[in-house]
């Protein structure tokens, strides 16, 4: 039996849910066009207005905003309602130079959290159900919505925040979960903990957990249901559209349903812009329709997907994306974190180093490990161990300052790390995500 938050949105006839879409896109680049004056710039310079949209497909007349735009317009260029009636922001994690600050209105989180409510309610949950909400609380979306939605649907919430596995496995067994919100490495870790510790699935009694803000695997899916005994749901979102509850798995568990009726979904080619046509994967753009004080146009996720229109059998109308396949970029995450190599190339260089890196990321024990190789200048090389060791260690410490996590760098002796015939290889990912 499909259960639904909200459910005269969630299942509304497609033809109404579009002619809704239409009427709130207008509104919206109206309100964007004389509110927002970074947007309004560009679209005059690509000589667009409001009154040339009419349809929804003549949302491709309007210019596209990227990550570049976020940090141009740091930290207000973007704000569409006056400070005064923001109430909260909300950032990205750990990436010093490329971090988000999205704004919200009391509106704007009313929102996000029936997003984030939808998704609890899609894997089951009631005002019975005990919530055990270990995503980061702070800056980052993850704790914040989940526990929003949480209490949306009147479970009894519990913001443990992510770490002390002791802890969270201790308010797991004594208060009773039966929902958990986590990242998906983080259930395996959680899942790793309870064996050592002998929990068994029977000890708890949980029932489902939604898993997201970093790719997954089925197989992973398999791995987590089998050891815990739960139907696990994915979640996707991002800070700069509102947090997790973008999108959500209903129980057919085969793709997640955009809350459309909030966030307008086109998928285009990465090189060229142009729109792909329906059923092609292609790089995930949203549009926020409703939005007040980030409302952000046509931006582009760098992430790539699929859309499936065809009918669900839950009963939802709102199309579902695919597990992202990748990113049109080369942003990684490690640990939950956003990092561009670019970001440690910059360390390297501006600490005297050059010549050749790598940089490895792996998945050991369920968490994820960063490795970065780094060759010695040759006038370096004959340095002592000790001296050796030391350069490592500053290096380490440098890249913990710009990225916020911590890295294992291996100095390695000139013109050892290969060289590639064309493109250089940079970042070798190990962990099979995609
Ligand atoms: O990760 C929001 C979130 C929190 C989603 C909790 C789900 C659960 P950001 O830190 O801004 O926001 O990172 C956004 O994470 O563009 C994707 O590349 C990636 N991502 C998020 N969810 C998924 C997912 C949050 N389910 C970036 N599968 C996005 C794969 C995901 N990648």
């Amino acid at each position: 039996m499909a259960n639904y938050y909200q459910k005269e949105l969630e299942t509304m006839p497609r033809q109404e849910l579009e002619e809704m879409q239409l009427q709130k896109l207008k509104q919206q680049v109206r309100h964007v066009y004389q509110n927002v004056p970074y947007y309004r710039a560009k679209m005059e310079e690509k000589g667009v207005s409001p009154d040339d949209i009419q349809s929804l497909s003549d949302i491709a007349k309007l210019p596209f905003l990227t990550k570049n735009d976020l940090r141009e317009a740091y930290p207000y260029g973007l704000l569409g309602a006056p400070l005064s009636q923001c109430v909260r922001i909300q950032s990205t994690s750990g990436t010093t130079g490329k971090r988000v600050v999205a704004f919200y209105t009391q509106h704007d989180i009313d929102l996000w959290e029936d997003c984030c409510a939808r998704a609890l309610v899609a894997a089951g949950c009631t005002s019975e159900d005990v919530v055990q909400v270990c995503y980061g609380y702070g800056l980052f979306t993850g704790g914040a919505g989940m526990h929003g939605g949480a209490h949306r649907v009147g479970a009894l919430t519990l913001p443990m925040s992510s770490g002390n596995t002791e802890r969270q496995l201790q308010f797991m067994q004594d208060l009773s979960s039966t929902m958990i919100c986590c990242t998906p490495s983080y259930a395996e870790y959680l899942i790793e903990s309870m064996k050592e510790q002998g929990i068994t699935p029977q000890d708890t009694t949980l029932k489902a957990g939604i898993f997201g803000a970093e790719p997954w695997t089925e197989e992973m899916r398999h791995e987590i249901e089998e050891s815990l005994h739960i139907n696990a749901y994915d979640i996707y979102g991002l800070t700069e559209i509102s947090g997790p509850g973008v999108a959500f798995e209903c129980q057919a568990k085969s793709g997640m349903h955009i809350c459309e009726d909030h966030f307008l979904v086109e998928v285009i080619d990465p090189d060229t812009g142009e729109v792909k046509p329906k059923g092609e994967p292609g790089e995930i753009v949203f549009t926020c329709l409703d939005k007040e004080a980030f409302p952000l146009l046509r931006y582009r996720t760098r992430d790539i997907a699929v859309i499936k229109y065809e009918p669900c059998s839950c009963g939802r109308t709102h199309v579902r994306m695919s597990k992202p396949m990748g990113r049109s970029d080369d942003m990684l995450i490690i640990r939950g974190v956003n990092v561009f190599p670019s970001q440690i190339e910059a360390v390297l260089l501006t600490e005297g180093y050059c010549a050749n890196y790598q940089i490895v990321v792996d998945r050991v024990n369920h968490t994820d490990t960063l490795d970065v190789y780094v060759e010695l200048p040759p006038e370096r090389f004959s340095d002592t161990i000790k001296n050796l060791s030391a350069l490592e260690n500053a290096l380490a410490s440098a890249i913990r300052t710009m990225l916020g996590i911590g890295a294992k760098v291996h100095l390695v002796a000139p013109k050892t790390i290969a060289r590639s015939e064309g493109k250089a290889v940079r970042v070798i990912d190990k962990r099979k995500l995609h």
